[in-house]
């Protein structure tokens, strides 16, 4: 007998889960079992409202049935073509859609298979592009407090979330932090983007100045932070970030794997902010979360800086076995086509001000101190337990996995970003889901 099949449902252990509290998890498993649209099923037969599209990348809702057919149909004609010295036609064609749909200039796309994978290509890049412009010098990365790039070394250097780095050693050297823009003491209650912290921007001239512009690679921002539990970009702050990087020829980074595809209600944060950066990161949204996958997008000048050199020469030392995967392909073509159809990419702007006047209704519900939200995220921020920080939330995702509908937490923050499927009566349904679980948590 296969060891799959001696597997019974209630054997757990071997199973090391990821970003999870293995033991309390396995003491009560929570399990999906499948999912359709706007809803999860339970193990036990219940249906659960998705207020997080998964891990903020199930932006066209669960189960679509083109990317469904895409993938079957694909699996059956082309499973796997070597991502290096050789191609297949429809990789060729999602990165021309891609750019279709990218900010103006962003005119290449190199694939990879997560947001993390694309962090660390972005970061690569933008080192080597210097290079091969005789700029060798530019190697210092700057990122920023509280921000989240991923968990791998480049990712957690440049990140700034401390239980992320702190057990992981010395990190890739040559990094610096740009100070976070969570002002809740100011702020707080803001609807959209805060009025207060545009001048914290000007960090980086202090950088600059202590560094010298001549060492430095690249920033890399997420232009909404929201791992670390929804911070937003005062007014005018990634307008000040682009001018001072072009100022000193400093490569911009936007980190949109989860603004990216609709999140705010434009394709990209860069369309929103009207903030166009160097290269942007992207992953979650591309397909849908369905197959991995992550999508570095590149200005043509980057692109083009690397296209010199003999012909038969490889130009970028860089790339993943599953680059550009047949099957991965196949499923962003379906998400793309469902995104067309349904007009998703921009429907977020549409139900933006519901949103906002729904989750804000949570401003005097007994532990929020703080409502932030953006396009189709929202943030309720909660005051700790003395001496417990964590535990609150945490009881609240658990009693709203109870009582049907899926919430994120981090810290103290109940994080909420549904697919762009979303109804007016089904955001009414979740943040009334949160109302009472506010009100029945200690
Ligand atoms: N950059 C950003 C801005 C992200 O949000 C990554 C990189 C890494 O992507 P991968 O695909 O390697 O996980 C992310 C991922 C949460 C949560 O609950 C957020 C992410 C992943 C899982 C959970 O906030 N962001
Ligand atoms: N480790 C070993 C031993 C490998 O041979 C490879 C790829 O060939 C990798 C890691 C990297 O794997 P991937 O290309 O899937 O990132």
């Amino acid at each position: 007998m296969s060891n799959r099949l001696k597997v019974t449902p209630n054997d757990l252990s071997a199973f090391w889960m990821p970003f999870t509290a293995n033991r309390q998890f396995k003491q009560a498993p929570r399990m999906f079992v499948s999912a359709k649209d706007m809803h999860y099923t339970t193990s036990d037969g219940r249906k659960v409202l998705d207020g997080t599209a998964g891990l903020w990348c199930v932006n066209a809702g669960h189960c679509r049935p083109k990317i469904t057919e895409a993938i079957q149909n694909q699996a059956a004609e082309l499973d796997y073509a070597p991502a290096f010295q050789m191609g297949h036609p429809i990789v060729f064609e999602l990165a021309n859609r891609l750019v279709d749909i990218a900010p103006k200039g962003m005119d290449h796309v190199f694939f990879t298979n997560s947001g993390s994978e694309s962090v660390e290509t972005a970061l690569k890049m933008a080192i080597a592009y210097h290079r091969v412009r005789g700029e060798g010098s530019r190697t210092r990365l700057i990122g920023r407090e509280r921000g989240y790039h991923g968990v791998n070394f480049g990712g957690i250097s440049v990140g700034g979330i401390v239980s992320n780095r702190k057990m992981f050693g010395t990190l890739l050297g040559g990094v610096d932090h740009l100070p976070h823009t969570h002002l809740p003491e100011k702020n707080a209650f803001s609807k959209g983007v805060p009025e207060h912290g545009a001048e914290l921007a000007n960090d980086l001239e202090r950088l600059i100045a202590l560094h010298d512009a001549s060492t430095i690679a690249a920033v890399i921002v997420e232009p909404v932070a929201g791992s670390t539990g929804v911070i937003l970009p005062p007014k005018g702050y990634l307008q000040k970030l682009r001018e001072i990087c072009t100022k000193h020829g400093i490569l911009l980074i936007f980190d949109e794997v989860i603004t990216g595809f609709g999140r705010l209600g434009a394709p990209f944060a860069a369309d929103y902010f009207g903030v166009t950066p160097d290269i942007m990161t992207t992953a979650k949204g591309v397909s849908n979360g369905v197959i991995p996958m992550g999508a570095v997008f590149v200005k043509k000048e980057i692109h083009d800086a690397f296209m010199t050199g003999p012909e038969h020469m490889i130009e970028f030392f860089h790339g993943y076995t599953y680059s550009g995967n047949p099957i991965a392909c196949a499923a962003a073509l379906g998400t793309l086509d469902t995104y067309k159809e349904e007009g998703l990419l921009t429907r977020g702007e549409e139900l933006a001000p519901y949103w906002e006047d729904a989750l804000h209704s949570l401003k005097g519900e007994p532990h929020v101190i703080d409502v932030r939200n953006i396009g189709l995220i929202g943030a309720i921020e909660l005051a700790p337990i003395a001496g417990s920080p964590t535990k609150r939330a945490f009881s609240a995702f658990v009693k709203a996995f109870e009582r049907g509908a899926l919430i994120r937490t981090t810290g103290d923050i109940i994080a909420l970003s549904p697919p762009l499927i979303i109804t007016k009566g089904q955001i009414n349904e979740l943040i009334d889901h949160v109302r009472d679980v506010l009100r029945s948590i200690d």
